[in-house]
Protein backbone atom coordinates (compact mmCIF):
# COMPACT_ATOMS: atom_id res chain seq x y z
CA UNK A 1 0.00 0.00 0.00
CA UNK A 2 1.15 3.86 -0.74
CA UNK A 3 2.95 5.18 2.36
CA UNK A 4 1.15 7.65 4.24
CA UNK A 5 0.52 11.15 2.84
CA UNK A 6 2.34 13.87 4.65
CA UNK A 7 2.87 16.85 2.95
CA UNK A 8 -0.45 19.45 3.33
CA UNK A 9 -1.92 19.99 -0.03
CA UNK A 10 -4.35 22.50 -1.77
CA UNK A 11 -6.29 23.14 -5.62
CA UNK A 12 -8.79 25.52 -6.59
CA UNK A 13 -11.31 22.76 -6.40
CA UNK A 14 -14.03 25.19 -8.67
CA UNK A 15 -13.86 25.00 -12.36
CA UNK A 16 -11.24 27.42 -13.95
CA UNK A 17 -12.61 30.96 -15.25
CA UNK A 18 -15.03 33.27 -13.79
CA UNK A 19 -18.04 32.51 -11.28
CA UNK A 20 -19.51 33.64 -8.24
CA UNK A 21 -17.97 31.68 -6.01
CA UNK A 22 -14.77 29.76 -6.10
CA UNK A 23 -13.14 27.61 -3.79
CA UNK A 24 -10.07 26.33 -2.39
CA UNK A 25 -9.51 23.19 -0.91
CA UNK A 26 -6.52 22.55 1.49
CA UNK A 27 -5.66 18.68 3.42
CA UNK A 28 -3.01 17.88 5.44
CA UNK A 29 -1.48 18.91 8.63
CA UNK A 30 -0.71 22.00 7.88
CA UNK A 31 -4.31 23.35 7.72
CA UNK A 32 -4.18 24.89 11.32
CA UNK A 33 -1.15 27.08 10.38
CA UNK A 34 -2.97 27.93 7.02
CA UNK A 35 -5.90 29.20 8.99
CA UNK A 36 -4.15 31.29 11.91
CA UNK A 37 -2.07 33.04 9.02
CA UNK A 38 -4.96 33.59 6.05
CA UNK A 39 -7.58 34.10 8.77
CA UNK A 40 -5.68 35.21 11.82
CA UNK A 41 -8.27 33.64 14.25
CA UNK A 42 -9.27 29.83 15.10
CA UNK A 43 -12.04 28.40 13.68
CA UNK A 44 -15.21 26.16 14.98
CA UNK A 45 -15.30 22.72 13.93
CA UNK A 46 -17.78 22.57 10.86
CA UNK A 47 -19.49 26.03 10.89
CA UNK A 48 -19.45 28.39 8.19
CA UNK A 49 -17.34 31.85 9.08
CA UNK A 50 -17.24 34.75 7.12
CA UNK A 51 -13.93 36.28 7.23
CA UNK A 52 -11.64 38.93 5.37
CA UNK A 53 -8.77 36.59 3.51
CA UNK A 54 -4.96 37.72 4.45
CA UNK A 55 -2.27 37.76 2.44
CA UNK A 56 1.53 37.87 4.42
CA UNK A 57 1.31 41.43 4.84
CA UNK A 58 -2.16 41.18 6.58
CA UNK A 59 -3.73 42.90 3.54
CA UNK A 60 -6.96 41.39 2.41
CA UNK A 61 -7.21 39.36 -0.63
CA UNK A 62 -10.62 38.73 -0.53
CA UNK A 63 -13.78 37.93 1.85
CA UNK A 64 -15.49 35.22 1.79
CA UNK A 65 -16.81 31.75 4.11
CA UNK A 66 -13.89 29.77 5.59
CA UNK A 67 -15.27 26.10 6.51
CA UNK A 68 -12.68 23.73 9.12
CA UNK A 69 -13.48 20.40 9.17
CA UNK A 70 -10.79 18.27 11.88
CA UNK A 71 -9.74 15.18 10.93
CA UNK A 72 -10.65 12.89 10.66
CA UNK A 73 -14.34 13.70 9.88
CA UNK A 74 -13.24 15.44 6.60
CA UNK A 75 -13.42 13.98 2.87
CA UNK A 76 -10.10 13.05 3.06
CA UNK A 77 -9.85 12.31 6.67
CA UNK A 78 -7.29 14.67 7.38
CA UNK A 79 -7.96 18.27 8.44
CA UNK A 80 -9.38 20.18 5.72
CA UNK A 81 -10.11 24.10 5.19
CA UNK A 82 -12.51 25.53 2.21
CA UNK A 83 -12.31 28.93 1.62
CA UNK A 84 -14.97 30.05 -0.27
CA UNK A 85 -13.67 33.47 -2.26
CA UNK A 86 -15.17 35.57 -4.87
CA UNK A 87 -14.49 33.09 -8.34
CA UNK A 88 -12.07 35.44 -10.05
CA UNK A 89 -9.27 33.53 -11.23
CA UNK A 90 -6.91 36.88 -9.99
CA UNK A 91 -8.16 36.45 -6.45
CA UNK A 92 -8.11 32.68 -6.49
CA UNK A 93 -4.48 32.89 -7.71
CA UNK A 94 -3.36 35.28 -4.90
CA UNK A 95 -4.95 33.68 -2.77
CA UNK A 96 -3.66 29.84 -3.95
CA UNK A 97 0.45 31.97 -3.71
CA UNK A 98 -0.52 33.11 -0.60
CA UNK A 99 -1.30 29.15 1.11
CA UNK A 100 1.93 27.86 -1.14
CA UNK A 101 4.06 29.95 0.64
CA UNK A 102 2.96 28.32 3.96
CA UNK A 103 4.30 24.78 2.97
CA UNK A 104 1.54 23.39 1.13
CA UNK A 105 2.10 22.21 -2.26
CA UNK A 106 -0.19 22.04 -5.00
CA UNK A 107 -2.73 19.23 -5.13
CA UNK A 108 -1.68 16.42 -8.24
CA UNK A 109 -4.59 15.81 -10.18
CA UNK A 110 -7.21 13.23 -7.77
CA UNK A 111 -5.06 13.46 -4.92
CA UNK A 112 -7.78 14.41 -2.48
CA UNK A 113 -10.03 11.28 -3.68
CA UNK A 114 -6.77 9.82 -3.35
CA UNK A 115 -5.98 10.55 -0.29
CA UNK A 116 -10.19 9.47 0.90
CA UNK A 117 -9.18 6.13 -0.17
CA UNK A 118 -5.80 5.88 1.50
CA UNK A 119 -7.84 6.89 4.79
CA UNK A 120 -10.39 4.48 4.19
CA UNK A 121 -13.27 7.44 3.90
CA UNK A 122 -14.35 5.74 -0.05
CA UNK A 123 -13.13 2.50 -1.37
CA UNK A 124 -12.10 2.71 -5.07
CA UNK A 125 -14.95 2.32 -6.95
CA UNK A 126 -16.57 4.73 -4.84
CA UNK A 127 -13.68 7.49 -5.56
CA UNK A 128 -14.17 6.67 -9.34
CA UNK A 129 -17.52 7.58 -8.71
CA UNK A 130 -17.13 10.77 -7.85
CA UNK A 131 -15.05 11.37 -11.00
CA UNK A 132 -17.65 9.75 -13.21
CA UNK A 133 -20.19 12.19 -11.79
CA UNK A 134 -18.49 15.08 -12.62
CA UNK A 135 -18.29 13.94 -15.87
CA UNK A 136 -21.49 12.55 -16.82
CA UNK A 137 -23.39 13.67 -19.55
CA UNK A 138 -26.84 12.02 -19.54
CA UNK A 139 -29.33 12.47 -16.54
CA UNK A 140 -29.29 8.79 -16.03
CA UNK A 141 -25.02 8.39 -16.04
CA UNK A 142 -25.57 10.90 -13.34
CA UNK A 143 -28.05 8.90 -11.37
CA UNK A 144 -25.93 5.59 -11.30
CA UNK A 145 -22.87 7.34 -10.87
CA UNK A 146 -24.69 8.86 -7.72
CA UNK A 147 -25.95 4.88 -6.91
CA UNK A 148 -21.90 3.64 -7.06
CA UNK A 149 -21.69 7.07 -4.75
CA UNK A 150 -23.23 5.54 -2.31
CA UNK A 151 -21.67 2.55 -2.38
CA UNK A 152 -24.50 0.62 -4.02
CA UNK A 153 -21.82 -1.35 -6.08
CA UNK A 154 -19.13 -1.93 -3.62
CA UNK A 155 -21.86 -3.16 -1.21
CA UNK A 156 -22.60 -5.93 -3.84
CA UNK A 157 -19.34 -6.57 -4.98
CA UNK A 158 -18.35 -7.12 -0.94
CA UNK A 159 -20.92 -9.57 -0.14
CA UNK A 160 -19.95 -11.63 -3.36
CA UNK A 161 -16.34 -11.55 -1.30
CA UNK A 162 -18.12 -12.44 1.88
CA UNK A 163 -18.86 -15.95 0.56
CA UNK A 164 -16.04 -16.47 -1.59
CA UNK A 165 -14.03 -16.33 1.79
CA UNK A 166 -16.56 -18.74 3.62
CA UNK A 167 -16.83 -21.06 0.30
CA UNK A 168 -12.76 -20.45 0.44
CA UNK A 169 -12.74 -21.80 4.51
CA UNK A 170 -15.30 -24.70 3.82
CA UNK A 171 -12.96 -26.39 0.57
CA UNK A 172 -10.20 -25.85 2.64
CA UNK A 173 -11.43 -27.37 5.96
CA UNK A 174 -12.24 -30.48 3.30
CA UNK A 175 -8.66 -30.16 2.52
CA UNK A 176 -7.29 -30.53 5.90
CA UNK A 177 -9.97 -33.33 7.36
CA UNK A 178 -9.87 -35.12 4.32
CA UNK A 179 -10.01 -38.45 6.20
CA UNK A 180 -13.23 -37.38 8.12
CA UNK A 181 -16.58 -39.34 7.74
CA UNK A 182 -18.48 -36.72 6.44
CA UNK A 183 -17.45 -35.95 2.88
CA UNK A 184 -17.68 -32.13 2.77
CA UNK A 185 -17.28 -31.65 -1.26
CA UNK A 186 -19.60 -34.78 -1.83
CA UNK A 187 -22.60 -33.44 -0.46
CA UNK A 188 -23.69 -30.87 -3.15
CA UNK A 189 -23.71 -28.28 -0.75
CA UNK A 190 -20.46 -26.63 -2.51
CA UNK A 191 -22.17 -27.26 -6.05
CA UNK A 192 -25.18 -24.81 -5.51
CA UNK A 193 -23.19 -22.49 -3.65
CA UNK A 194 -21.13 -22.28 -6.53
CA UNK A 195 -23.66 -21.92 -9.02
CA UNK A 196 -25.67 -19.38 -6.91
CA UNK A 197 -22.43 -17.41 -7.21
CA UNK A 198 -21.98 -17.52 -10.65
CA UNK A 199 -25.52 -16.63 -10.88
CA UNK A 200 -24.82 -13.64 -9.29
CA UNK A 201 -21.83 -12.74 -10.83
CA UNK A 202 -23.44 -12.92 -13.91
CA UNK A 203 -26.32 -10.31 -12.50
CA UNK A 204 -23.80 -7.57 -11.73
CA UNK A 205 -21.89 -8.27 -14.74
CA UNK A 206 -24.87 -7.62 -16.96
CA UNK A 207 -25.71 -4.31 -14.58
CA UNK A 208 -22.13 -2.94 -14.96
CA UNK A 209 -22.08 -3.58 -18.24
CA UNK A 210 -24.86 -1.34 -18.65
CA UNK A 211 -23.14 0.80 -17.08
CA UNK A 212 -19.89 1.00 -18.59
CA UNK A 213 -22.07 1.75 -21.48
CA UNK A 214 -23.92 4.90 -19.64
CA UNK A 215 -20.27 5.87 -18.99
CA UNK A 216 -18.39 5.27 -21.87
CA UNK A 217 -21.16 5.50 -25.02
CA UNK A 218 -21.14 3.03 -27.70
CA UNK A 219 -18.87 3.89 -30.84
CA UNK A 220 -21.40 3.30 -34.02
CA UNK A 221 -19.80 3.40 -37.32
CA UNK A 222 -21.93 3.71 -40.31
CA UNK A 223 -19.69 2.33 -43.48
CA UNK A 224 -20.47 0.87 -47.11
CA UNK A 225 -19.93 1.76 -50.43
CA UNK A 226 -20.39 5.45 -51.75
CA UNK A 227 -23.77 7.22 -52.16
CA UNK A 228 -25.87 4.15 -50.10
CA UNK A 229 -27.11 7.09 -48.05
CA UNK A 230 -24.60 6.75 -44.73
CA UNK A 231 -24.83 10.14 -44.61
CA UNK A 232 -28.24 11.17 -44.99
CA UNK A 233 -28.05 8.74 -41.82
CA UNK A 234 -26.29 9.93 -39.58
CA UNK A 235 -27.91 13.88 -40.16
CA UNK A 236 -31.48 11.41 -39.75
CA UNK A 237 -30.19 9.72 -36.31
CA UNK A 238 -28.37 13.41 -35.20
CA UNK A 239 -31.52 15.39 -35.58
CA UNK A 240 -29.88 17.97 -38.01
CA UNK A 241 -27.91 18.33 -40.99
CA UNK A 242 -24.09 17.62 -40.01
CA UNK A 243 -23.31 16.31 -43.35
CA UNK A 244 -23.19 17.17 -46.48
CA UNK A 245 -25.79 14.66 -48.63
CA UNK A 246 -25.52 14.68 -52.26
CA UNK A 247 -26.34 12.30 -55.14
CA UNK A 248 -22.79 11.88 -56.35
CA UNK A 249 -20.71 8.83 -55.38
CA UNK A 250 -17.96 10.40 -53.08
CA UNK A 251 -19.10 13.34 -51.37
CA UNK A 252 -18.02 12.10 -47.84
CA UNK A 253 -14.41 12.23 -46.84
CA UNK A 254 -13.24 12.87 -43.79
CA UNK A 255 -14.93 11.29 -40.46
CA UNK A 256 -17.80 13.42 -39.39
CA UNK A 257 -18.79 12.33 -35.39
CA UNK A 258 -21.94 13.36 -33.64
CA UNK A 259 -22.69 12.26 -30.37
CA UNK A 260 -26.11 11.51 -29.62
CA UNK A 261 -28.40 10.12 -27.07
CA UNK A 262 -31.37 6.96 -27.22
CA UNK A 263 -33.90 7.15 -24.50
CA UNK A 264 -30.37 8.37 -22.70
CA UNK A 265 -28.05 5.76 -23.97
CA UNK A 266 -25.05 7.94 -25.31
CA UNK A 267 -24.13 7.13 -28.95
CA UNK A 268 -20.59 8.37 -30.86
CA UNK A 269 -21.70 8.19 -34.36
CA UNK A 270 -19.17 7.88 -36.67
CA UNK A 271 -19.90 8.75 -40.77
CA UNK A 272 -17.40 7.47 -43.40
CA UNK A 273 -15.99 8.00 -46.92
CA UNK A 274 -17.86 5.22 -49.05
CA UNK A 275 -15.57 2.13 -49.49
CA UNK A 276 -14.84 1.65 -53.38
CA UNK A 277 -11.19 1.18 -55.59
CA UNK A 278 -9.62 3.78 -57.83
CA UNK A 279 -10.76 6.95 -55.62
CA UNK A 280 -8.49 9.70 -56.23
CA UNK A 281 -5.97 10.81 -53.62
CA UNK A 282 -8.35 12.76 -51.04
CA UNK A 283 -11.36 10.10 -51.08
CA UNK A 284 -8.28 7.34 -50.54
CA UNK A 285 -7.10 8.59 -47.33
CA UNK A 286 -11.06 9.33 -46.48
CA UNK A 287 -11.34 5.54 -47.10
CA UNK A 288 -7.83 4.68 -44.94
CA UNK A 289 -9.41 6.79 -42.36
CA UNK A 290 -12.80 4.74 -42.29
CA UNK A 291 -11.37 1.76 -42.08
CA UNK A 292 -9.44 2.61 -39.31
CA UNK A 293 -12.91 3.87 -37.61
CA UNK A 294 -14.44 0.37 -38.34
CA UNK A 295 -11.50 -1.07 -36.90
CA UNK A 296 -11.95 0.64 -33.16
CA UNK A 297 -15.66 0.27 -33.17
CA UNK A 298 -17.94 -1.05 -31.07
CA UNK A 299 -20.58 -1.67 -33.67
CA UNK A 300 -20.48 -1.41 -37.58
CA UNK A 301 -23.53 -0.55 -39.14
CA UNK A 302 -22.99 -1.60 -42.97
CA UNK A 303 -25.17 0.33 -45.39
CA UNK A 304 -26.27 -1.01 -49.06
CA UNK A 305 -28.75 0.45 -51.16
CA UNK A 306 -31.72 -2.13 -51.34
CA UNK A 307 -31.37 -1.82 -55.25
CA UNK A 308 -28.06 -3.62 -55.09
CA UNK A 309 -27.97 -7.73 -54.63
CA UNK A 310 -24.74 -8.02 -52.31
CA UNK A 311 -24.90 -7.13 -48.50
CA UNK A 312 -21.73 -5.35 -48.88
CA UNK A 313 -19.51 -7.74 -46.46
CA UNK A 314 -16.90 -8.14 -49.01
CA UNK A 315 -15.93 -4.39 -48.62
CA UNK A 316 -14.99 -4.91 -45.09
CA UNK A 317 -14.32 -8.58 -44.04
CA UNK A 318 -11.46 -8.40 -43.88
CA UNK A 319 -10.10 -6.56 -41.18
CA UNK A 320 -14.00 -6.76 -38.85
CA UNK A 321 -13.19 -10.26 -37.43
CA UNK A 322 -15.61 -10.16 -34.08
CA UNK A 323 -16.91 -7.15 -34.94
CA UNK A 324 -20.58 -7.04 -34.30
CA UNK A 325 -22.27 -5.69 -37.53
CA UNK A 326 -25.48 -4.98 -38.24
CA UNK A 327 -26.62 -4.80 -42.43
CA UNK A 328 -28.81 -2.07 -43.65
CA UNK A 329 -30.55 -2.31 -46.63
CA UNK A 330 -31.45 1.59 -47.05
CA UNK A 331 -33.68 3.12 -49.97
CA UNK A 332 -36.60 0.53 -49.55
CA UNK A 333 -38.78 3.53 -50.68
CA UNK A 334 -37.29 3.00 -54.31
CA UNK A 335 -37.62 -0.67 -53.95
CA UNK A 336 -41.23 -0.98 -51.99
CA UNK A 337 -39.80 -3.73 -49.80
CA UNK A 338 -41.50 -3.27 -46.25
CA UNK A 339 -39.29 -1.66 -43.45
CA UNK A 340 -38.45 -4.34 -40.39
CA UNK A 341 -35.95 -6.42 -39.41
CA UNK A 342 -34.56 -9.78 -40.13
CA UNK A 343 -32.65 -12.47 -38.38
CA UNK A 344 -30.20 -13.95 -41.27
CA UNK A 345 -27.23 -16.69 -41.20
CA UNK A 346 -24.56 -13.68 -40.80
CA UNK A 347 -26.54 -11.75 -38.46
CA UNK A 348 -29.12 -8.64 -37.92
CA UNK A 349 -30.40 -6.94 -41.00
CA UNK A 350 -32.58 -3.77 -40.87
CA UNK A 351 -34.94 -2.69 -44.31
CA UNK A 352 -34.93 0.80 -43.75
CA UNK A 353 -35.59 4.18 -45.88
CA UNK A 354 -34.02 7.00 -44.72
CA UNK A 355 -35.28 9.01 -46.29
CA UNK A 356 -39.27 8.70 -45.73
CA UNK A 357 -37.75 7.16 -41.87
CA UNK A 358 -39.52 3.94 -42.61
CA UNK A 359 -37.93 1.57 -40.58
CA UNK A 360 -35.33 3.70 -38.47
CA UNK A 361 -37.56 3.38 -35.02
CA UNK A 362 -36.38 -0.15 -35.75
CA UNK A 363 -32.52 0.40 -36.05
CA UNK A 364 -32.98 3.20 -33.11
CA UNK A 365 -33.92 -0.03 -30.73
CA UNK A 366 -32.07 -2.14 -31.99
CA UNK A 367 -29.08 -0.22 -31.34
CA UNK A 368 -29.95 -0.14 -27.42
CA UNK A 369 -30.50 -3.99 -27.35
CA UNK A 370 -27.31 -4.29 -29.02
CA UNK A 371 -25.42 -2.35 -25.94
CA UNK A 372 -27.56 -3.97 -23.42
CA UNK A 373 -29.59 -1.54 -22.53
CA UNK A 374 -32.63 -0.56 -20.95
CA UNK A 375 -33.89 2.63 -19.92
CA UNK A 376 -36.22 1.50 -17.45
CA UNK A 377 -33.69 -0.24 -15.22
CA UNK A 378 -33.56 1.22 -12.06
CA UNK A 379 -30.48 -0.58 -10.17
CA UNK A 380 -27.72 -0.05 -13.13
CA UNK A 381 -24.38 1.89 -11.21
CA UNK A 382 -22.06 3.11 -13.36
CA UNK A 383 -18.85 1.07 -14.01
CA UNK A 384 -15.59 0.96 -15.96
CA UNK A 385 -14.05 -1.15 -18.26
CA UNK A 386 -11.91 -2.05 -15.20
CA UNK A 387 -14.58 -3.22 -13.19
CA UNK A 388 -15.79 -5.60 -16.10
CA UNK A 389 -12.51 -6.71 -16.89
CA UNK A 390 -12.11 -7.70 -12.96
CA UNK A 391 -15.55 -9.31 -12.95
CA UNK A 392 -15.01 -11.56 -15.78
CA UNK A 393 -11.73 -12.84 -14.25
CA UNK A 394 -13.84 -13.46 -11.25
CA UNK A 395 -16.60 -15.44 -12.78
CA UNK A 396 -13.80 -17.32 -15.28
CA UNK A 397 -12.30 -18.54 -11.90
CA UNK A 398 -15.48 -19.49 -10.56
CA UNK A 399 -16.44 -21.64 -13.78
CA UNK A 400 -13.04 -23.03 -13.92
CA UNK A 401 -12.96 -23.80 -9.63
CA UNK A 402 -16.42 -25.66 -10.51
CA UNK A 403 -15.07 -27.61 -13.38
CA UNK A 404 -12.14 -28.66 -11.54
CA UNK A 405 -14.72 -30.22 -8.91
CA UNK A 406 -17.24 -31.63 -11.05
CA UNK A 407 -14.68 -33.06 -13.20
CA UNK A 408 -11.84 -33.90 -10.91
CA UNK A 409 -12.76 -33.66 -7.63
CA UNK A 410 -10.19 -31.47 -7.23
CA UNK A 411 -10.24 -29.02 -3.88
CA UNK A 412 -7.24 -28.03 -3.72
CA UNK A 413 -7.41 -26.52 -7.56
CA UNK A 414 -10.97 -25.57 -6.30
CA UNK A 415 -9.24 -23.32 -3.53
CA UNK A 416 -6.88 -21.82 -5.80
CA UNK A 417 -9.43 -20.58 -8.37
CA UNK A 418 -11.39 -19.22 -5.68
CA UNK A 419 -8.50 -17.63 -3.67
CA UNK A 420 -7.81 -15.75 -7.48
CA UNK A 421 -11.66 -14.83 -7.98
CA UNK A 422 -11.25 -13.02 -4.49
CA UNK A 423 -8.80 -10.98 -5.44
CA UNK A 424 -10.11 -10.01 -8.78
CA UNK A 425 -13.59 -8.55 -6.33
CA UNK A 426 -11.26 -7.36 -4.51
CA UNK A 427 -9.24 -5.05 -7.07
CA UNK A 428 -13.17 -3.48 -7.77
CA UNK A 429 -13.54 -1.78 -3.81
CA UNK A 430 -9.33 -1.61 -4.06
CA UNK A 431 -9.30 -4.08 -1.18
CA UNK A 432 -6.15 -5.34 -3.36
CA UNK A 433 -4.03 -2.85 -5.18
CA UNK A 434 -0.74 -2.30 -6.54
CA UNK A 435 1.04 1.34 -6.86
CA UNK A 436 0.13 1.78 -10.90
CA UNK A 437 -3.62 0.71 -10.81
CA UNK A 438 -3.76 3.81 -8.19
CA UNK A 439 -1.68 5.94 -10.33
CA UNK A 440 -4.06 4.83 -13.12
CA UNK A 441 -6.88 5.56 -11.21
CA UNK A 442 -6.55 9.43 -9.41
CA UNK A 443 -4.31 10.22 -12.59
CA UNK A 444 -7.31 10.60 -14.89
CA UNK A 445 -9.15 12.80 -12.01
CA UNK A 446 -9.02 16.29 -12.47
CA UNK A 447 -7.40 18.93 -9.79
CA UNK A 448 -8.86 19.70 -6.56
CA UNK A 449 -11.32 16.62 -6.98
N1 LIG B 1 -34.72 7.43 -52.35
C1 LIG B 1 -33.88 7.50 -51.33
N2 LIG B 1 -32.79 8.22 -51.43
C2 LIG B 1 -31.94 8.27 -50.38
C3 LIG B 1 -32.21 7.58 -49.17
N3 LIG B 1 -31.18 7.82 -48.32
C4 LIG B 1 -30.32 8.63 -48.95
N4 LIG B 1 -30.78 8.91 -50.22
C5 LIG B 1 -30.13 9.72 -51.24
O1 LIG B 1 -28.96 9.07 -51.68
C6 LIG B 1 -27.97 10.02 -52.07
C7 LIG B 1 -26.68 9.76 -51.33
O2 LIG B 1 -26.88 9.97 -49.94
P1 LIG B 1 -25.68 10.22 -48.92
O3 LIG B 1 -26.28 10.22 -47.58
O4 LIG B 1 -24.88 11.38 -49.35
O5 LIG B 1 -24.87 8.88 -49.18
P2 LIG B 1 -23.44 8.46 -48.61
O6 LIG B 1 -23.49 6.99 -48.40
O7 LIG B 1 -23.09 9.30 -47.45
O8 LIG B 1 -22.50 8.77 -49.83
P3 LIG B 1 -20.92 9.08 -49.84
O9 LIG B 1 -20.64 10.15 -48.85
O10 LIG B 1 -20.65 9.50 -51.21
O11 LIG B 1 -20.22 7.81 -49.51
C8 LIG B 1 -28.57 11.39 -51.74
O12 LIG B 1 -29.10 11.92 -52.94
C9 LIG B 1 -29.65 11.07 -50.75
O13 LIG B 1 -30.71 12.02 -50.77
C10 LIG B 1 -33.41 6.82 -49.10
O14 LIG B 1 -33.75 6.19 -48.10
N5 LIG B 1 -34.20 6.80 -50.20
MG1 LIG C 1 -21.58 10.57 -47.12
Amino acid sequence: MTTFPKETIAAVATPPGKGGVGVIRVSGAKVAHVIRLVLGKSLHARKAHFLPFLDQDGTTIDSGLALFFPAPHSFTGEDVLELHAHGSPVVLDLLMRCILSLGVRMARPGEFSERAFLNDKIDLAQAEAIADLIESSTVQAARSAQRSLQGEFSKLVNTLVEELIHLRLYVEAAIDFVDEEIDFLGEGAIHGRLSELLLRLGQIQRSAKQGCVLRDGLTVVIAGRPNVGKSSLLNCLAGRETAIVTAIAGTTRDLLREYIQIDGMPLHIIDTAGLREGADLVEKEGIRRAREAISHADLVLLMVDDRQSKNGDHLISEWTENLPIVRLRNKIDLTGKEPGMLETDSGVEITLSVKTGAGVETLRQHLKQCAGYDSGAGDVFLARRRHLEALTRAREAVENGLRQLEEYSAPELLAEDLRQAQHALSEITGAFTTEDLLGRVFGSFCIGK
